[in-house]
């Protein structure tokens, strides 16, 4: 059964978690339809950036609770999706996150794994999981930690309060809200502009942001060094300097 679909619209690829009957919840075959999608796209040259979406009402609810309760704790251990977490989270494209309705638990943490996040001004987001009497475990304590802080985060993690669009964008995980009847038109749209830009730049880019989060400031000033070194040694550093020079919009040709 095909619980993702993906589409493509320009060099912009839109992968939609379509598990309806189920508010998308994020099953292990959901998870990996998705990581298998991302995994492919990325891979793929005329795909510059990945936009992750869900329906009009729902990203996604969460791991499924149902396969959840069923599990015992030597399957928990034994056989994790966290590698399939983790194959998303290793792609070098750009992901954005277009978010309308309810993300929560796995949901938010799936958004939170992606580069930005495009809401909807419906989007809910949140950390249910003490409700059922476990944690995040999809890295939502450490990725909203980096964004909000420990006060915050804990008041997240051990309340299970969601928080509306309007909340994460004034808490700084959301970057943008569209009027729910703009979505994901706007969300593809931004997604476009991140696509129009040179792609190795734009992967060297996401991979030094990144590093900030993993790396001591000196570590991450020489890894950023060379990085910047790379997107030097591009054609598309030539190309966008002479356009530049020239007055022209510049033509990018991914080498
Ligand atoms: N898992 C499985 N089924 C779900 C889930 C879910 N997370 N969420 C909703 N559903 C199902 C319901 O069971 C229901 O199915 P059915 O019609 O067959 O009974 C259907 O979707 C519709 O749901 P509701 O009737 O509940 O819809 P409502 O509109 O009343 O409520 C809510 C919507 C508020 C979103 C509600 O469904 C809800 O609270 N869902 C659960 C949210 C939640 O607790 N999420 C956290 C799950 S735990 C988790 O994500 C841990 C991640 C760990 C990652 C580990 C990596 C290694």
């Amino acid at each position: 059964m095909s619980y993702t679909r993906v589409e493509h619209q320009g060099a912009v690829a839109i992968v939609t978690i379509d598990r309806p009957d189920k508010l998308n919840a994020l099953s292990p075959e959901v998870l990996e339809q998705l990581a298998s999608s991302v995994t492919e796209l990325d891979r793929d040259e005329s795909v510059n950036c990945i936009v992750i979406t869900g329906g009009d009402e729902v990203f996604a609810a969460g791991a499924d609770i149902q396969k959840m309760a069923q599990r015992t704790f030597q399957e928990v251990i034994t056989n994790s999706t966290m590698p399939l977490w983790q194959q998303i989270a290793a792609c070098r494209t750009p992901l954005v996150a277009a978010v309308s309705g309810w993300a929560l638990g796995g949901g938010c943490e799936l958004a939170l794994l992606c580069d930005m996040i495009v809401a909807s001004d419906t989007a809910e987001f949140g950390q249910p999981e003490i409700t059922l009497g476990i944690i995040p475990g999809g890295g939502g304590t450490q990725r909203l930690a980096r964004v909000l802080g420990k006060q915050r985060t804990m008041e997240l993690v051990l309340t299970g309060r969601r928080v509306e669009a309007k909340e994460a964008l004034r808490l700084g995980f959301v970057n943008m809200i569209v009027p729910k009847k703009r979505w994901p038109t706007d969300a593809i749209e931004f997604a476009q502009v991140v696509a129009r830009r040179p792609p190795i730049a734009a992967k060297l880019a996401k991979q030094a942001v990144l590093a900030a989060d993993e790396m001591p400031l000196d570590a991450g000033l020489a890894h950023e060094r060379r990085l910047y070194e790379l997107a030097m040694a591009t054609e598309d550093r030539v190309e966008g300097m002479t356009a530049f020079l020239e007055k022209r919009r510049p033509e990018f040709s991914g080498r």
